[in-house]
Order: C-alpha cells, then sequence, then structure tokens
C-alpha cells in the first residue's frame, strides 16, 4: 500500500491574473521559491516532492498523518501569500493512490478544512513504496553531435515514452531533470522495466540504466534507487559487464 499526496496551489489561476501582464519573472520566482519550500517540509518528514507541472506537486507521504500535514499546511502559510490544497490517497498501486485523492477532491471529502485537507488515510495497511531511478547512459556522448536544444528535445521525448509505458503498469513517472527520471512503480512496472529499456535501446538507440530502490518512506526508497543506479556506474568502470537494472 502507498500514500499520496497531491498540493496544488488553491486559485491560482485567478491569483496570477491580479498581478497584471508583466507577471512572468515574478510568476517563475515565486514557483521556485514555493518548490524549494515544500520539497524542504516533506523531505524533514523523510518523503520526497515530484515536481509536476509547477502549479501542482505529487508527494509519496508514506508515514505523514493528517496532523503532519496540517503542521506543514502552516508552516507553508507563514511563507507564502497563496496557499495550498492537499488531496491524499492511498492504494495497492501508485496510480491508484492517485485516483483515490482526486476522487476526494472531486467528491469533496474533507479531512481538515481550515487547513484545506481533502482525502483518505490508511493507519492499518503497511506502508511501502518502490522507486525506479532511470538514466541515460552516458548522455555526454550524445552532446558531440547534438546541440544542447536537440538533447533537451530527445529527453522529454523519452518522458513521455517512459510515463505512457508504465502508466499501462499503474505506476507513475517524473522528470527529476537533467537526463533523470524517478517511477514511483509498482511490482507489475519493476517486472517490466528490462523490457522496456530493451525497447529504447532498438527503437531509439538510446541506452538506459535503472536504479531500483525499496523502503517504507519515499526519502529512503529514492536513496536506495540512486545508490543501485550509482552501483551500475561502479560496475561499468570497473570493466565488468554491467547490468541494465539493480536493485536494493
Ligand atoms: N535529478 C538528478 N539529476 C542528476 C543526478 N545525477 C546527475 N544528474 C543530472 O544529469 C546530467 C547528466 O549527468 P550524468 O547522467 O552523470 O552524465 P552521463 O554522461 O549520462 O554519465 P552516466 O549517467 O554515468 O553514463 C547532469 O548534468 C545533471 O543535470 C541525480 O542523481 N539526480
Ligand atoms: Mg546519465
Amino acid at each position: 500500500m502507498i500514500q499520496l499526496s497531491i498540493l496544488k496551489i488553491t486559485e491560482y489561476g485567478p491569483w496570477t491574473l491580479t498581478l497584471g501582464s508583466d507577471r512572468e519573472h515574478e510568476l517563475q520566482m515565486l514557483q521556485a521559491s514555493i518548490y524549494k519550500q515544500i520539497q524542504k517540509l516533506f523531505s524533514e518528514k523523510n518523503c520526497l516532492v515530484f515536481l509536476n507541472r509547477s502549479d501542482e506537486f505529487f508527494v509519496v507521504s508514506n508515514g505523514l498523518t493528517l496532523d503532519d500535514h496540517i503542521e506543514i499546511q502552516k508552516k507553508f502559510k507563514e511563507s507564502f501569500e497563496v496557499n495550498l490544497t492537499i488531496s491524499i490517497g492511498f492504494g495497492e498501486s501508485p496510480f491508484e493512490a492517485n485516483l483515490k485523492a482526486y476522487d476526494a477532491k472531486q467528491n469533496n471529502v474533507i479531512l481538515n478544512k481550515e487547513h484545506n485537507i481533502f482525502g483518505f488515510i490508511d493507519n492499518s495497511s503497511e506502508l511501502n513504496v518502490s522507486i525506479m531511478h532511470l538514466d541515460v547512459d552516458d548522455l555526454k556522448s550524445k552532446r558531440k553531435d547534438n546541440s544542447p536544444f536537440e538533447i533537451s528535445l530527445k529527453i522529454f521525448e523519452l518522458y513521455s515514452k517512459t510515463a505512457k509505458y508504465f502508466i499501462e503498469k499503474n505506476s507513475l513517472t517524473f522528470f527529476m531533470g537533467g537526463d533523470n527520471y524517478m517511477v514511483v512503480a509498482s511490482n507489475d512496472a519493476k517486472n517490466s522495466v528490462q523490457s522496456f529499456i530493451d525497447m529504447i535501446k532498438n527503437d531509439d538507440n538510446i541506452s538506459l540504466n535503472c536504479g531500483i530502490g525499496n523502503a517504507q518512506t519515499s526519502r529512503d526508497a529514492v536513496k536506495l534507487a540512486t545508490k543501485s543506479l550509482d552501483t551500475i556506474r561502479e560496475i561499468r568502470d570497473s570493466g565488468k559487464q554491467k547490468p541494465d537494472v539493480y536493485e536494493l
């Protein structure tokens, strides 16, 4: 079972209009500060925040109670003029948890009215999470024949392919910057990642490495996933035959 909290800036669209049309730079600075603050508040509670669309964030919030979320809302309020709406869901798969959080918001299932928190918290099941950290093998060599913008295009095309492939496995993919993607993964996703890597190698001539981490909290799972990825690099750099996938 996995718990997901979806954070959205409350009534952000209408609020942005109040800034007039010379607003884009202000919005970009605001969004960057909000992301920084949210990542700080949740990582202190052993979670990791996935930046979704700059006005919306996904947190694998395993272990966090309603009180933890209220505490974060209070601290957030001290720093920003805008507020966050939080929807919490849980499920057997990451995609199911996302649907449950969405349902709660749609159907107005309130957990705490004052602090804009909706959703469902499961106190009885044991929570765990699997993270797959995917990274392009030797992106550096591609820079020789491709300009920065062309590389970016490939990276975003690959993001789209990865997200589409893994949503079929009830899993959620996020772009982390550089040539890095993280999949909040179901067992089905973990079992099919080698096939995915083979497919991308065949179709696009891109080699991927995948480190997998399993833990109770998302920060721990991410730590182990990245450690697994670095282990693949170490094996490769020692001159041995590297695996494409390594799991801790
Ligand atoms: N989000 C995130 N970005 C990273 C991480 N490590 C590297 N990057 C980014 O990825 C870019 C490419 O770095 P690498 O993947 O190390 O370069 P590479 O040539 O592909 O080397 P290998 O992956 O070791 O084959 C860097 O410029 C960073 O932007 C990480 O752990 N997390
Ligand atoms: Mg790389």
